[in-house]
């Protein structure tokens, strides 16, 4: 029989200082701890993160005390079960040392019962600063690798360890320790599932699964194990088999199966697959419940007429990957909640993704964060845990410590239905690359990064993983030169001429990338959330020194203001220079997605850079550390939509061309309809056309000729409104323009508002428009609040309507009191 004690209660103190003991969240990490006892400030204040770099340079000691009773040390194991240790740490019983670790990435267990007696135990986990550690590690062999950022600290690579951790361009130096995942003593009985692993069979209408265990036993007798599937509370199928030398196999056909699909293709119907072990007289003495999906979930790449596909497929079905890139959720690992998780992925969800990359700089994510990508229909591109350095596969202990990491992530995450690929690393192969060009860049040699990653990483992946693909780097070219990583033959890329090479946001017209794994560009969070981090006027001008401070790109806050210049007329002030920069971001991904997606023959998926924040700061994200969407967001849900339509401005030509792209499995018969106005709204052309969307499919629908509004009312004064209607229902809208924001001769906008209390948390909005009014935002006083759609441009003469949830309740009064609305023209 199974038991399982939980540990919870546990203090943290400083090594070797007469500080007293405070008490620790376990999980979470060692500056919440501290910030909970008020012994260091909250890090993500104004400049505060340099006043607590000295946690990260101490060692710090995690005690508790536990009864362990007779019953449990009676047992024929007793296991300490460690999910995540952050990172160098001496386990201690009673004062006797136990084991030592130094991977934050390993799931440890270690037998205790030579350790633990009867009654009250103290167990003591004491944490080398890991700082001190890769600084001696970087003295003793420099390891030629560039730097990230300017903050970055070298030596990071040495240690098995969050890698952003020591700094990135758009996160905090906070070098973390403490038991970062569930930790618990547990005691078996006569014998343990050691492990299993599911695997489908899928042909046409019948699926198979095959589940391999393995068992550990300490005593003789027979052994049985028993497989139970479920499927929304009924068993759909179940089958018991003896073990033989400890392991078994079994085969359950699943009747009339329901097969899981990515979001915008359908359900994600989940089957919980139960394993129960037991003893000749049917005593159950250990039991494993996994969720799955039934699905193939497949990278496909072939030959055609551009080189080699990249595209991923499930259930034969090949889809257009939409989605962004994840980092961490927080940098005090503390704060990190399911709820915070759930309503992340919901947003992405939202805002019509089906594909998240998790990014190899931060963690292998959350047992709920996979649930939840299950639940959701996202699927996971993963990377393992490498990103933007060398690291020393020439140490045989580094070599082993990652391989059994690999082991552990794999046989945790296989048999989630939301995992389709797994990804050596990030960059390497570019940064390689680069060296090779003669960019001096210090890089570890092609053998050397071979042994890791073309090597041991995929061998781990086919042993353990045979169903899901791997791909050894983000981006990779496997055709021809490796060193060529913007091949646009094969292979996926990370486009950063936009931004980094301040190209303008036309120039992702020019390539035709088969998978934009990385493209992005920053802007800064809203100004409540400005507010939480620099505290007067002063402070939040963006050349202030806070401003700059969470600013972690070198080039940041002068490349939007560079762009600023192309896009917008200067901002009248601070907090109109926040939401224009997030308009400006919407438009550059808008540019790339809306280019790939016209070319999606070719073109399998758009995943920006990036989703999330991990503190409150300027940077790529299109969701800020507060969870308050940006216009990016905003926008993601209608350059992502199921079905779009899209137009391409030609000045020369004087035309529109407009496009449909479809994510949809099915054909879909509907309407284009058109529109030019003058900006003061005044309606010059109009025009409808009727087509037939093709499933998983972009093409030209129509071209508009604009020569006669153009030369009535000038280029600066045209704005051309697209359309595309599914019967009666509105399912995406555009608009498009000759010139840019800052030459249209704009007019001054009355909003005709109604709104409407639906229910506690949620109004509606009724909102006319007497002149064309460009990316409109709505927002509360004071109050968080989301919006059905936001920064969407609006055309006199139709009828808008938006949803809104509100952080809390309010009366329709106050709501209407707080209501404010704003296009880009009160911005100048
Ligand atoms: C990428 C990422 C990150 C980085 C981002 C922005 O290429 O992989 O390393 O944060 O660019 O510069």
């Amino acid at each position: 029989m199974k038991t399982v004690l939980d540990l919870c209660n546990w203090t943290v103190r400083e090594s070797g200082a007469d500080s007293p003991a405070v008490k620790a969240t376990v999980p979470g990490c060692v500056h919440h701890d501290l910030q909970e006892a008020g012994l260091i400030p909250d890090p993500y204040l104004g400049e505060n993160e340099l006043q607590v770099q000295w946690v990260g340079e101490r060692d710090w000691i995690y005690e508790t005390t536990i009864v362990v009773d007779q019953a449990m040390l009676q047992q024929d194991r007793l296991l300490l079960v460690c999910e995540g240790l952050d990172t160098l740490a001496r386990i201690s019983i009673n004062g006797r040392t136990l084991a030592e670790t130094d991977n934050m990435f390993r799931q440890y267990s270690f037998e205790v019962k030579d350790f633990i007696h009867c009654g009250a135990n103290t167990i003591a986990i004491h944490f080398s600063s890991a700082r001190a550690y890769t600084r001696e590690k970087e003295a003793l062999r420099h390891l030629d690798t560039p730097k990230c950022c300017p903050h970055e600290d070298y030596g990071r690579p040495y240690i098995r360890k969050e890698q952003c951790n020591f700094g990135w361009d758009w996160g905090p130096v906070l070098v973390t320790c403490g038991i970062w995942r569930a930790i618990r003593l547990e005691s078996y009985a006569i014998a343990r599932i050691d492990s299993w692993q599911i695997q489908q069979k899928h042909e046409p209408d019948a699926v198979t699964l095959l589940v391999a265990i393995e068992a550990e036993s300490w005593k003789t007798g027979p052994l049985s194990a028993s497989v139970q599937v479920i499927l929304d509370g009924h068993a759909v199928t179940e089958s018991r088999a003896l073990l033989v030398a400890g392991k078994g196999e079994l085969t359950l056909p699943i009747p009339n199966p329901q097969l899981w699909w990515p979001a915008g293709r359908g359900r994600q119907p989940l089957y919980s697959v139960e394993i129960a072990l037991s003893d000749e007289q049917g005593n159950v003495l250990d039991h494993a419940s996994r969720r799955i999906g039934l699905r193939t979930l497949e990278l496909i790449r072939e030959k055609d007429a551009w080189g080699e596909s990249f595209t991923f497929s499930c259930n034969g079905q090949s889809f257009f990957s939409k989605g962004a890139n994840w980092i961490p959720t927080d940098q005090i690992k503390t704060r990190i909640t399911d709820e915070r998780l759930r309503d992340l992925l919901q947003s992405a969800v939202d805002g019509n993704m089906n594909m998240i990359r998790v990014w190899g700089g931060g963690y292998y994510e959350y047992d709920s964060f996979y649930d939840l990508c299950d639940e959701l229909g996202l699927c996971i591109w993963q990377d393992f845990m490498f990103a933007c350095s060398s690291y020393p596969t020439d140490d045989p202990h580094f070599m082993d410590n990652v391989a059994q990491e690999a082991v552990d992530q794999i046989k945790r995450l296989r048999h989630h239905a939301c995992l389709a690929l797994w990804c050596g690393n990030n960059e390497l192969e570019m940064w390689i690359a680069r060296k090779n060009q003669n960019h001096n860049w210090p890089l570890m040699p092609w053998p050397e990064y071979e042994k890791l990653f073309d090597r041991l990483l995929p061998d781990l992946v086919q042993k353990h993983d045979p169903a899901t693909a791997y791909w050894p780097c983000s981006p990779h070219s496997p055709l021809g030169n490796r060193d060529n990583h913007d091949n646009q033959e094969c292979g996926d890329v990370h486009s950063w001429a936009v931004w980094h090479g301040r190209q303008p946001f036309e120039w992702y017209r020019t390539i035709f990338p088969r998978f934009c794994s990385e493209f992005g560009f920053q802007s800064f969070p809203e100004p409540r959330t400005v507010a939480s981090y620099a505290q007067s006027k002063d402070e939040a001008n963006i050349t202030s020194a806070v401003m700059e401070h969470h600013q972690r790109s070198q080039i940041g806050n002068v490349a939007i203001m560079q762009y600023m210049a192309m896009w917008f007329p200067m901002p009248a002030d601070s907090e109109s220079l926040l939401w224009l920069s997030q308009i400006q971001q919407g438009l550059a991904i808008k540019y790339a997605v809306e280019h790939w997606r016209q070319n999606m023959e070719r073109c399998r998926g758009a995943l920006y850079w990036q989703l999330n924040d991990c503190w409150p700061v300027a940077s790529w994200a299109s969701i800020d550390y507060y969870h308050r969407w940006k216009a990016l967001q905003y926008m993601s849900k209608r350059f992502f939509a199921p079905l779009m339509i899209s137009g391409v401005e030609d000045p020369q030509k004087q035309e529109v061309r407009v496009y449909y792209s479809s994510d949809l499995a099915v054909s879909c018969p509907c309407t284009c309809r058109w529109r030019i106005t003058s900006t003061d709204g005044q309606l010059l052309d109009s025009g409808s056309d009727e087509l037939v969307a093709k499933p998983d499919r972009a093409e030209a629908v129509t071209s508009i000729n604009c020569q006669k509004a153009i030369a009535t009312h000038g280029m600066r004064r045209l704005l051309i409104w697209l359309e595309l209607w599914q019967a009666e229902q509105l399912i995406s809208h555009n608009l498009v323009t000759f010139v840019k924001p800052k030459h249209m001769q704009l007019q001054e906008v009355k909003y005709e508002v109604t709104s409407t209390k639906q229910e506690a948390n949620r109004f509606t909005l009724q909102v006319k428009v007497d002149k064309p009014a460009l990316w409109v935002w709505f927002g509360l006083d004071a109050m968080d609040a989301r919006w059905s759609d936001n920064f969407a441009c609006l055309c006199p003469g139709r009828n808008y309507h938006f949803d809104v949830r509100t952080q809390q309740d309010l009366t329709l009064e106050s709501f209407e009191s707080r209501l404010r609305v704003k296009s880009i023209r009160d911005c100048y």
